[in-house]
């Protein structure tokens, strides 16, 4: 019996001799979505356990976590110790770290969980190496820091395209395409964008994924692979960071900067500017709750996404008369004025001052 890899081989053989036109689309679509499926399928089978969670048992806590991702050695296990509390064992040498290693970092009153995982290899998302348990952290993860070094530096796409293999889309927003099954009245489907693919591409697609009754819309400009992305369950759409550690060994900076910072975790060098990129790319902002009659409690910030408004931020809080609030006073920075009033559809801003009441 063929193995799911040479499965994989033989539609990508078959799609690589197919010509791309308007009648081969649906042809392609199909292919592709074979392949999705079978990679999903070899990452299920693939050895260090079952499902999401994978091997390593990693309890997320705190406002926000982040995974180191990176080859060998390139000095991940290093600045997580600079980063955070934590103590993960350094070496000059290939696969020091072998297990997960939590840390914390507190920033601007932020409790941000750091993983050093150990390094992956290519062909992780194919299930090489430990690649299935590192890759399920960083599925879990709420940011991806990928970290190089001078000796991988040209190597940040490898990196992202296992991510991708596995199902992780960096720095994108999951296609806008709703699918709500139904339980008659076969496949439908509405948009009114042009897209590069026909309704019958839809519908067949859709049929490899058993969906016999289902209300397709399609709300924006996408991709064939886009719209398969959208029929697969398991996709995550998560930010990245990419650094280049051991700066400290460039001659010079170097010309096609594909990184977002130069760090040395050895060197103490970037560190700060880390701490605050990391902080960023989780569009993280601060609030201080008042109480009525009461100075703001400007010491204990409270972590919001910005963009959230005071309802989504109060389903967070822990208060037990919250049920209680309809409305808000606000004051700084976001208000038009110190104890203006707003609904609770207001959107507060780093810094805002409020006043549930
Ligand atoms: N020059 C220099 N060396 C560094 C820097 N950061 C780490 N190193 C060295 O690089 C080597 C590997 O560091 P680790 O932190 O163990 O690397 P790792 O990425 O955790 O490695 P694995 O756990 O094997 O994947 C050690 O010898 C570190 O001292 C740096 O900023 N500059
Ligand atoms: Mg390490």
């Amino acid at each position: 019996m063929q193995t799911i890899e040479e499965r994989i081989k033989e539609i990508e053989e078959v799609l690589a001799k197919t010509p791309h036109h308007k009648a081969t689309n649906k042809f392609i679509g199909l292919m592709r979505a074979k392949i999705a499926k079978l990679k999903n399928e070899q990452w299920l089978k693939s050895s260090g356990g079952g499902g999401g969670g994978g091997g390593f048992a990693v309890a997320k806590t705190g406002d926000a976590s982040v995974a180191l991702v990176g080859f060998p050695s390139v000095g991940k296990s290093t600045l997580i110790n600079k980063l955070t509390n934590a103590e993960s064992k350094v070496g000059a040498y290939d696969f020091t770290t072998l297990d997960v290693v939590p840390g914390m970092m507190d920033y601007k009153g932020a409790k941000i969980q750091i993983f050093d995982i150990p390094g992956i290899i290519s062909g992780a998302a194919a299930g090489k190496g430990r690649g299935k348990e590192v890759i399920s952290v960083a599925r879990n993860a709420d940011l991806i820091v990928i970290v190089v070094d001078p000796k991988y530096k040209d190597r940040v796409e490898e990196i992202k395209k296992e991510l991708f293999e596995a199902g992780i889309r960096l720095d994108c927003l999951p296609p806008k395409v709703s699918i709500t099954k139904t339980s008659f009245g076969g496949v439908n489907f509405s948009s009114n964008i042009p897209l590069p693919f026909d309704e019958d591409t839809i519908k067949e697609l859709a049929r490899e994924f058993r969906l016999v009754n289902a209300d397709i819309t399609i709300k924006e400009k996408i991709s064939l692979d886009q719209l398969i992305d959208a029929f697969m369950t398991n996709r995550v759409y998560l930010p990245s960071l990419a650094v280049l550690n051991k700066a400290d060994l460039l001659p010079q900076k170097p010309k096609n900067i594909n990184f977002d910072l130069l760090i040395s975790a050895d060197k103490n060098t970037g560190l700060d500017q880390l701490k605050e990129l990391i902080w960023q790319k989780l569009n993280f902002g601060r609030i201080y709750l008042k109480r009525p009659g009461m100075a703001a409690d400007m010491e204990n910030p409270f972590i919001i996404k910005l963009g959230e408004s005071l309802s989504q931020i109060l389903s967070k809080i822990s208060i037990c008369d919250k049920d209680t609030f309809t409305k808000a006073h606000v004051f700084g920075p976001g208000a038009k004025f110190p104890n203006q009033e707003v609904s609770l559809s207001f959107v507060p801003q780093e810094g805002t001052v409020v006043e549930f009441s």
